[in-house]
Formats: C-alpha cells, sequence, structure tokens
C-alpha cells in the first residue's frame, strides 16, 4: 500500500476528515477533504459527520477547529507546527494591556490561540477584517487589532476607526519586500499583483489588490487576466494553479515559505490517524469564551 491508500484506508476506520490549509505542501493538498483558509476549513468540518479532524495546518487552526467542533476528536499531525504570529501576544501581556487601556475594544485576528479569543470582545479574519471594523465598532470605540499590525494598519487606512497597534506581525510575509514585486514586474509585466494583508504596508502600496486567500482564490477565477505575481505565502500558488491550469503564478518572493506550514507531511498524518495523535485540547471554558467572540464576528458576514 503506498502512502495515500494508507490515508485512504486509516480515514475510513476512524471515520476522519482532513482539513488542509491552502499554504501546506502540495501532497498533503492533494489527500485533502476540504481546502481553504483556517475559518472555512472549521466551519466545513463542523457540518459533518465525522468523529475526527485531522488538520493539517498550524496549532491555532487546529484549535479553531476544536472551538467549533467540541464534541469531535481533533488531530494536528505535528504539535509543534505553530504560528509565529499568533505567538506574538500571550495571556498575560493582553490581560496587562487591557488593564492599561480601560474601554478598548479587543478585535482578534483568527491568527491568535483560543485563549486569546476567549479574552476577546469579537474575532475577524483577513477577508472580513474591514467589516468587521465598520460594522461591529463606532468612530468612538479604541480598537485594538490583534495580534497583526499589518492587517491592522490596512484596516486603518481603509475604514474610518481608531486603532491602538500590536507590535505583531507574520514573519513569512515580512520577508516579501517591494523590491521582490518589482523585480517580479519587470519579468512579467502582464501579470496582476495580489497581495494579502499580512504584507507590509510598502508591499501593498506597490500590489495591484488585496485579498485573503480565499479572496485570491475567488479573485482570480473571475479574472480576465492570465499572470498573477502572488504576495502571500508560496503553497499558495499550488492551491491556485489546481483551480486555473489555464493561468500563470508567480510567487512574489521565493523566500516566502512558512516552515511551521511545512512540518506537516503525509507520513505524519499516517502516523496522526495511526495514533490517534496529537490530539488537540481545549478547555471547556475557553471553548465557550472563544466561540463567543468567533459568533459575534458570524452575525456580521
Ligand atoms: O485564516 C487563514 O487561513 C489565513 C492564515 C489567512 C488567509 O488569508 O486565509
Amino acid at each position: 500500500m503506498d502512502v495515500k491508500q494508507k490515508i485512504e484506508k486509516l480515514k475510513k476506520k476512524r471515520n476522519a476528515v482532513i482539513l488542509v490549509h491552502n499554504y501546506q505542501l502540495p501532497e498533503v493538498q492533494d489527500i485533502a477533504d476540504y481546502t481553504g483558509d483556517s475559518l472555512g476549513l472549521s466551519v466545513e468540518a463542523s457540518k459533518t459527520k465525522a468523529d475526527v479532524i485531522v488538520f493539517c495546518g498550524v496549532y491555532f487552526m487546529a484549535e479553531t477547529a476544536k472551538i467549533l467542533s467540541p464534541e469531535k476528536t481533533v488531530l494536528i499531525p505535528d504539535k509543534h507546527a505553530g504560528c509565529p504570529l499568533a505567538n506574538m501576544i500571550n495571556i498575560k501581556q493582553l490581560k496587562e494591556f487591557k488593564e492599561k487601556n480601560p474601554g478598548v475594544k479587543i478585535l482578534c485576528y483568527v491568527n491568535s490561540s483560543a485563549k486569546i479569543k476567549a479574552e476577546s470582545d469579537i474575532c475577524c479574519t483577513s477577508a472580513n477584517a474591514l467589516e468587521i471594523a465598520e460594522k461591529a465598532f463606532t468612530e468612538d470605540d479604541k480598537i485594538c487589532l490583534i495580534p497583526d499590525k499589518n492587517l491592522a494598519q490596512y484596516v486603518a487606512s481603509k475604514v474610518k476607526r481608531n486603532f491602538i497597534f500590536w507590535p505583531g506581525y507574520c514573519p513569512t510575509h515580512a520577508w516579501i519586500l517591494p523590491e521582490h514585486i518589482k523585480k517580479q514586474r519587470e519579468k512579467y509585466p502582464r501579470a496582476e499583483v495580489l497581495a494579502h494583508p499580512e504584507c507590509s504596508q510598502a508591499v501593498l502600496a506597490v500590489s495591484d489588490k488585496v485579498f485573503s486567500t480565499g479572496g485570491m482564490s475567488s479573485y482570480v477565477k473571475k479574472s480576465k487576466s492570465k499572470e498573477f505575481i502572488i504576495g502571500t505565502e508560496n503553497g499558495m500558488l499550488y492551491r491556485l494553479k489546481q483551480d486555473n491550469p489555464d493561468k500563470e503564478f508567480y510567487p512574489a518572493a521565493d523566500i516566502a515559505v512558512c516552515r511551521n506550514m511545512k512540518k506537516i507531511t503525509l507520513d505524519k498524518v499516517v502516523w496522526s490517524l495511526e495514533n490517534m495523535k496529537e490530539e488537540v485540547i481545549v478547555p471547556e471554558d475557553i471553548i465557550s469564551k472563544a466561540k463567543t467572540s468567533i459568533q459575534a464576528m458570524l452575525k456580521y458576514v
């Protein structure tokens, strides 16, 4: 039996679904029941009758799946697949910040731990951050969008709301520089440049459009352009090419590879299903509070 057949057999035995984030290795994307962004995947999985969810992504994503499907067993094939951006805030720092800034509204990016979500007023994704900032807050509110300064600056540049910036960022997106975009534009003059809002403001300023990964997927399908320069983690290029074989995709920068995302391999998926490991455990009180911040967001979108 090859590794894919083993995974198929184990999936049936465990009644499992495999969720694969857009930034995963191509061979891992190929075994997915669902591919997509972290929230979309967790929502899809919560609608299934599966007993087990295998989350091929980073840890906060698997926690999000557990928050939305507490009755299911959620597994991550490598518990060391962390998210440096999510780790740029911890619960002690957040509590201290709230004490020093009474009345501040906490808008947490989905790229955050379950504990941080539980301590926030409302959640957002990169796809809906503009909408949430506009609909859930007023011009009088002081909002801190944690932990991503770049996403917060992007939102602040588009909507009339007051932000305090938390100094977190995604190292993979920070590696993409305006010079990279310039070089790629020279090489591929017909390509449209799509950048993720986790990129710096300088990169967004030299890009044509700003999208979440889900936004990029839908835009590329509809666009008449045949070539695209993609400013996000490079796993996204495989996803886009699979969905649009007649179009060409170029990375904004070859260096934009998240090592944590690439920790998940097919062998680890087999190991995970065989041993029912690593199980993602989120305490019940955290699930309930984190769910409240996610549900607060879902009311608006
Ligand atoms: O929420 C996600 O999955 C991430 C990390 C980004 C996006 O734009 O989809």
